[in-house]
């Protein structure tokens, strides 16, 4: 990006202050110019039409260049540069978006006076890898346990499990489980019928039932989706092969 020199007559540089880190910039270079590429306070790709004169360079977190006293780079006018232009290449950038994965059954009806329930979702992943670092379990009065996994190659992987009786706060997920294209989400949620006499659905209200289990994830920014959710009911072959914890009640 370019800058003008901001003054018509000669000026001088005494001092050089690096404001970066080398988290993200690989390095900077300073070059006076009389023509830049680009006159934009933006970046491009090039530096000087004519020959850049290097001014100033910067890596690896190098600490401020100190011009001894009484000296300065001279730049404007008579000196053949009019512009700096400062080159940043960038190194690792690689910044990461949050989001939420939400699994919610809509379908489940718990029979009146029945013990158990099983309410069951679960989607084919079929975007960029997400990161979870976080879940949350969410039912009404008659969930016992909900449970949420990743499915890999047959293989089920416990991504978080609580008894959506306690306080229905994100809870750490389990470490290093990634999800990416190919897996399958899954989520159980334990409800009993006991104590009711007429059946419950799904619904809004508190005699009514829910079943949430939310993911929160990290992803890399370039390809991030913030929101994404699965209301399948997956089918019973799958659900064949769920751990038994998924089914064992949380004292609460
Ligand atoms: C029918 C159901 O399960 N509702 C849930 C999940 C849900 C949340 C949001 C559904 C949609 C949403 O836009 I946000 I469509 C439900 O309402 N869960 C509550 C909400 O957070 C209020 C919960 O506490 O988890
Ligand atoms: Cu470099
Ligand atoms: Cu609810």
């Amino acid at each position: 990006m370019a800058f003008p020199v901001p003054t018509r007559q000669d000026a001088y540089i005494v001092d050089f202050i690096p404001l970066a880190s080398m988290d993200t910039v690989h390095h900077m270079l300073l070059f006076g110019c009389q023509t830049p590429v680009s006159t934009h306070s933006f970046c491009v790709q090039g530096t000087c039409e004519d020959e850049p004169a290097i001014m100033y360079a910067w890596a690896r977190n190098a600490p401020p260049t100190k011009l001894p006293k009484d000296v300065g780079f001279k730049v404007g006018r008579s000196s053949g540069m009019s512009y700096f232009v400062l080159q940043i290449h960038y190194g690792d950038i690689s910044p990461f978006i949050a989001g939420i994965y939400l699994l919610m059954s809509v379908d489940t009806v718990i029979l009146p006076g029945k013990r158990v329930t099983d309410a069951d979702v679960a989607c084919d992943y079929t975007s960029y890898p997400i990161y979870p670092f976080a879940f949350r379990t969410h039912t009404h009065r008659l969930g016992k346990v909900v449970s949420g996994y990743r499915i890999r190659d047959g293989k089920w992987t416990l991504i978080g499990r609580q008894s959506p009786q306690l306080p229905q706060a994100f809870y750490p997920a389990n470490k290093q489980v990634n999800v990416k294209y190919g897996d399958t989400l899954a989520a159980r949620c334990v409800f009993t019928g006991e104590g009711k006499t007429s059946k419950t659905y799904i619904g809004g209200t508190s005699d009514d039932e829910m079943c949430n289990f939310y993911i929160m994830y990290y992803m890399d920014s370039r390809h991030a989706i913030p929101y994404m959710n699965c209301m399948e009911m997956g089918s019973e072959e799958l659900f064949q092969h769920i751990p038994t914890e998924a089914n064992v009640p949380i004292k609460v």
